[in-house]
């Protein structure tokens, strides 16, 4: 199972609306016969490419998926039909498909065929893993990562707007994989407008995982400037008007992001946590002190009891050259 998260892994970014999901398939002797993932843009399933690498080995065989195979009559038969056909004996399954098309029918086909079924296997390291479509599906909303590039004191630029760069060379790399894992990438108007990015994902030997760009907008004259600016400069990018970031986000979640990381300024990262809308938060900590004059990392809340501050619980924390990388989710 470990192996077919893995591989799942790698499709991060890729395959939405899909999940990413692994698969393994062993001979009766135990020996690995196929393995995949599912493909790039959602299709095929990982259990038909793995079934078809292992051919008449997987007879007998054990099937080892990180989610539940499907039971519905997609452009192919359905994943659990494909198992079944192939004579596996044995299947390993991580956790529950929450689509409504399966949920629950896979296992159940699988084992009214005879097939001894197990589910359950690091299931907690499944479901993190496709948070996005799991969240997407039972929620209407999409998983949102918010990236913080921030100095020690939690800020994220001087008083002057300067901010090139904060992070070293090794985190901004990292950030480019951020990237390459989410769906789309939510930002600001005076994000761009100040940094004019280019929200690409500039790794070499990757292509093909540059998230779709959205910039929200409102009425005031300083952020009206960005409708010009991305028609002129960014074709494909676009525009979102109006602050309303879960009104956006429900939309985004109805044509199928599962995924989506926000990388703008202190007024978004404000916006989107009293909407109660980040599930993660990825900081990049850098060793310099900006200071009091310096501009936050999230905009003001006005707390008056700690009760009311977002929690999150602490998940992974990385040495990145001279910064540390932290992952926070939501607790
Ligand atoms: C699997 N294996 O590798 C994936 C699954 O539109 P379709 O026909 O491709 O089906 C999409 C649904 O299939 C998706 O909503 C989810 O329930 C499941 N994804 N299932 O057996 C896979 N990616
Ligand atoms: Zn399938």
């Amino acid at each position: 199972m470990r192996v077919a998260l893995g591989r799942a892994r790698r499709g991060l970014g890729l395959t939405g609306p899909n999940p990413t999901v692994g698969c393994v398939i062993l001979d009766p002797q135990g020996r690995v016969a196929g393995q995949a993932r599912t493909a790039d843009g959602g299709r095929p399933h990982a259990e038909t490419q793995a079934l078809a690498q292992a051919g008449e080995r997987a007879r007998g065989g054990t099937a080892i998926v990180t989610l539940e195979p499907c039971a519905h009559e997609g452009e192919t038969g359905p994943c659990a039909n494909a198992l079944i056909s192939a004579g596996i004996a044995h299947a390993v399954i991580a956790t529950t498909d929450p689509d409504p098309r399966t949920a629950g029918a896979g296992i159940e086909r699988l084992r009214a065929a005879g097939i001894s079924t197990e589910v359950g296997v690091l299931e907690a390291e499944a479901r993190a893993l496709n948070a996005g479509f799991i969240k997407r599906v039972t929620q209407g909303l999409p998983h949102l990562t918010l990236k913080l590039g921030l100095s020690l004191d939690g800020k994220i630029a001087l008083a002057n707007g300067a901010s090139q760069w904060i992070t070293g060379a090794e985190a901004r790399q990292r950030g480019h994989r951020l990237r390459a894992q989410a769906d789309f990438l939510l930002t600001g108007a005076k994000t761009v407008l100040k940094d004019e990015p280019r929200f690409t994902v500039r790794i070499a030997g990757i292509s093909g995982a540059d998230p779709a760009v959205g910039v929200v907008y409102d009425a005031d004259r300083a952020d009206q400037d960005i409708v010009g600016w991305v028609n002129q400069h960014r074709s494909g990018w676009r525009l979102l008007p109006g602050w309303d970031f879960s009104a956006h986000l429900r939309a985004l979640a109805a044509e199928g992001y599962n995924r989506v990381l926000a990388e703008a300024g202190g007024g978004v990262a404000r916006a989107l946590f009293v909407e109660d809308l980040v599930d993660e938060i990825v900081v990049f900590r850098a060793g310099k002190v900006l200071g009091g004059d310096a501009r936050d990392g999230v905009g003001l809340f006005g707390f008056t009891d700690l009760a009311q501050a977002p929690h999150f619980g602490r998940v992974d924390v990385l040495a990145l050259g001279p910064d540390v990388m932290e992952v926070w989710r939501r607790a």
